[in-house]
């Protein structure tokens, strides 16, 4: 086993047994939301994983370790700990070696994730081509590692704060398949539905596994990315929010925000500007998408 890995007992032995086992990352915590709903949200997480038959596995860097398998106390530190580093690819090892607290990102979840053995990973959205990409170059790391690392994705699509043509364009090109489940159009997170039309589209678990084992069978690096729309009763007004966005994002160019900082500010000002009912629906497509990993992780062990 990887020297760097500490991974708690349960999740450890439903790894050697072959047993169904999702992982979960914790910037959506630490950077994600705010406190206290960061926190229980995890929580909750958690348990939705284990009421559809997986093994839930937070996942974030504690004391030079990569931890996979986090306590409630784990939790409630990287909820409300001042001093956690946003942890893409290129942070791991560097926050490793200096023993700091971070959280990982989709990113390095998905790193962290193989080398444990961990097939599934849960997430809300993810990182992308960012708008004002021709200026700025900015684009997630997240899209790299799901085109290089053999971890299967589960998310709500991508905010609007993001450019979400020029995202699928670059999936396309890196050779990531992305799944509609349920759907013909990409989920744009806060809303069930958007105008871009995905490649794929599956309507039940068993044939996403089948296609992931056949990826698998040909020797195809990379992960599939299963976009899952928030449930219709939680999605969001479209207009409304993205009206929101628009300022948010027009405020981040304003301040001059970069790098790693902006899908944290943006985040932050949408919650604030819709006064947290962003926060609600963020929370609601979580957790459905919680439950769409645990029943796809059971089905893959099942096959
Ligand atoms: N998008 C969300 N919520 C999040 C993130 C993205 O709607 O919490 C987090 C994820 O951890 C993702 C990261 O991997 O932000 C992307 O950051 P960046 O854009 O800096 O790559
Ligand atoms: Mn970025």
């Amino acid at each position: 086993m990887n020297k760097y890995l500490d991974i708690c007992e349960e999740v450890k032995d439903a790894i050697n047994r072959k047993k169904a086992v999702v992982a979960l990352e914790s910037t959506i915590i630490s950077h994600g939301m705010p406190y206290p709903q960061n926190v229980e949200m995890a929580k909750h997480c958690e348990a939705i994983v284990r009421e559809y038959g997986a093994v839930p596995a937070t996942i974030a860097i504690m004391d030079g370790k990569i931890k996979i398998g986090l306590s409630d106390e784990d939790l409630k530190i990287l909820a409300t700990a001042e001093n956690v580093t946003k942890v893409s690819r290129r942070d791991l090892a560097q926050v490793l070696s200096e023993k700091k607290l971070g959280a990982t990102t989709v990113a390095t979840t998905m790193i962290c994730a193989e080398l444990a053995g961990i097939k599934f990973f849960v997430t809300g959205g993810i990182g992308g081509i960012h708008r004002g990409y021709e200026q700025t170059l900015d684009v997630s790391a997240d899209l790299e590692e799901l085109a290089q690392t053999d971890v299967n994705v589960i998310c709500a699509g991508a905010k609007s704060i993001l450019d979400l043509p020029r995202t699928l364009e670059y999936l396309e090109t890196k050779g990531v398949c992305v799944i509609g489940y349920k759907t013909d159009y990409l989920p744009q997170f806060f809303t069930a539905e958007s105008e871009y039309r995905l490649n794929t589209r599956m309507d039940c678990v068993e044939d996403i596994c089948s296609l992931i084992h056949t990826k698998e069978n040909l020797g195809l690096k990379g992960g599939v990315l299963i976009t899952n729309p928030i449930p219709k009763e939680n999605s969001m007004d479209k207009s409304y929010i993205d009206t929101l966005i628009e300022k948010a994002v027009k405020e981040a160019n304003e301040k001059g925000i970069k790098g790693k900082e902006v899908t944290p500010f943006l985040l932050a000002k949408i919650v604030e500007e819709s006064h947290g009912a962003s926060l609600k629906a963020n929370i609601a497509l979580v957790y459905n998408n919680a439950k769409l990993g645990a029943k796809l992780a059971v089905a893959y062990c099942n096959e």
